[in-house]
């Protein structure tokens, strides 16, 4: 099997950094040596079949992204991304490893549902991947199927307070399901938003001809926010069940979190990039010549973008400082504006909510540790470390150390990235959520399980590199 030495870098894991070399045997990492190691009096550089010179930069365990959604189905459309052009996009992003959301939609089996999923993927992925299982119908043949999900290498559902009519559960299943997470110890994953509420409030603004994409955060109020991480943290409590809330957006959510961990609750939450940097303020001054005031659906996604008047972003930056929130993901979710948000122009209730950042995430989290938010270490945990431990992959993701794959990115402190369309970007949209942000750093080099895939600026994988991966039991819980 061919042999690679990364050398000459600092090799930074969540919990330090040293100068290391790391050496590689076909998919596996099989050490991790003082700089300039010799095996059997030869210079190890001179043994192995490619030496990668890392002087100067940082060799991380590749991205797990956690929440993805290719080709979701949603109001009327799909996400634009496939596995392939995704998964693809990711990789240069310096993510090597998604788990995406297989999707029970109403009136379907959970195993059907599952079988779907697996048959879009397959052969199609740029780099490994794994599922998780939206129950989009809680009901007594899917929560039977559930229990064989851990069989199937899923090891974790996601369920829906918001959405009636499409993918919402009620009080009295979500209490079924969890249930079953805490017999089986399945991660029971939340969009812990008041639907029902909120769709009223959405329907009284429409009324009053306040049709613009920013209304749509003015109808996701932080208090539904709140009030359901509340509700599913004490449902949570009832039952057993590990929570983990996704996509986090509001500080009084984070409160939650933060009050359910400190009295023990193997409680848990998420955020992403668009939490920490973007507000609904960037919505509202949103305006352009093609789309006007429309220009804002670029950002419709949820839970919506929060006010910078109301300090949620400093906390969510200050939350991930201090493991009220344990990890950031992307809620990759993207729609084009043509042919796709256009649905809503004349009704923000009909824009495809979603943000596409596969591809940034990496590099949107390096910028927080440029300006001081957060270290070096914590950007590897928080981006790549407790994302494999908390869904049952770490050993194999997540890490440098002898056994696991070498996933690896070699990024460069002295790099730059000027994120837009027609920069960097490879994602299957014809907009960026993040046009015109400047980052400090570059991915300068992908490994995936041994094989580079993306090298100075060039991508050098192939279709069908990444393989599914079966997750075990969350490796996170107290
Ligand atoms: N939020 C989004 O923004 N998109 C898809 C589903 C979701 O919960
Ligand atoms: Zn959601
Ligand atoms: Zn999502």
């Amino acid at each position: 099997m061919a042999t690679t030495l990364i050398t000459g870098g600092t090799v930074v894991t969540a919990t330090g950094r040293s100068l290391a070399d790391v050496l590689i045997d076909g998919e596996t990492i099989v050490g991790v040596l003082a700089p300039g190691s010799q095996l059997l009096g030869t210079d190890l550089a001179a043994s192995v079949d490619t030496v990668i010179d890392a002087t100067g930069k940082y060799v991380i365990p590749g991205g797990v992204d956690a929440h993805t959604h290719m080709e979701l189905p949603f109001g009327g459309t799909f996400a634009s991304d496939t596995f392939e052009t995704g998964t693809r996009a990711a990789a240069w992003g310096g993510t090597t490893t998604i788990i995406d959301f297989a999707v029970q939609t109403y009136g379907e089996r959970v195993m059907d549902g599952l079988a779907a999923w697996h048959a879009k993927a397959a052969g199609n992925c740029a780099i490994d991947y794994a599922f998780h299982q939206i129950i989009g119908e809680v009901n007594d043949d899917s929560l039977q199927a559930m229990r064989a999900l851990p069989e199937e290498g899923v090891s974790s559902f996601k369920l829906f307070m918001a959405y009636p009519g499409v993918f919402y559960s009620d009080d009295a299943q979500i209490l079924k399901a969890m249930q079953v997470s805490a017999d089986t110890g399945l991660m029971t994953m939340m969009h812990a938003e008041n639907g029902p509420v909120i769709d009223v409030l959405a329907a009284q603004l429409i009324e009053k001809g306040k049709t613009d994409p920013y209304f749509h955060g003015v109808a996701r109020a932080w208090q539904m926010e709140e009030e359901a991480t509340h509700r599913a943290i004490m449902l949570g409590n009832l039952t057993g069940a590990p929570l983990y809330v996704v996509h986090v957006s509001a500080k009084q959510a984070v409160e939650q979190l933060a009050w359910a961990r400190d009295n023990g609750q193997n409680v848990f939450g998420e955020t992403c990039p668009q939490y920490l940097y973007l507000s609904l303020e960037d919505q509202l001054g949103a305006s352009s010549e093609e789309w006007g005031t429309f220009e804002g659906a670029k950002w419709v996604c949820s839970t919506p973008l929060r006010s910078k008047h109301e300090g949620h972003q400093h906390h969510m930056w200050q939350a991930l400082r201090t493991n009220d929130i344990q990890m950031v993901s992307t809620d990759h979710c993207p729609f084009c504006m043509k042919g796709q948000k256009d649905l809503g122009l004349d009704d923000f209730r009909k824009i495809p909510n979603g943000i596409g950042s596969v591809e940034h995430r990496m590099d949107l989290l390096y910028q927080g540790v440029v300006t001081g938010q957060l270290t070096l270490e914590r950007w590897v945990e928080v981006t790549s470390t407790t994302p494999a431990r908390m869904f049952g992959l770490y050993g194999k993701k997540g890490v440098i150390q002898p056994g696991a794959d070498a996933d690896i990115v070699v990024y460069d402190p002295n790099g730059h990235t000027s994120i837009g369309v027609g920069k960097t970007h490879h994602m299957n949209m014809d907009y960026s959520a993040w046009e015109g942000y400047e980052i400090d750093g570059h991915v300068d080099t992908v490994l995936s399980r041994g094989k580079v895939i993306v090298d100075d600026n060039q991508y050098l994988g192939a279709k069908g590199d990444g393989q599914f991966v079966k997750r075990g039991l969350s490796q996170y819980l107290i």
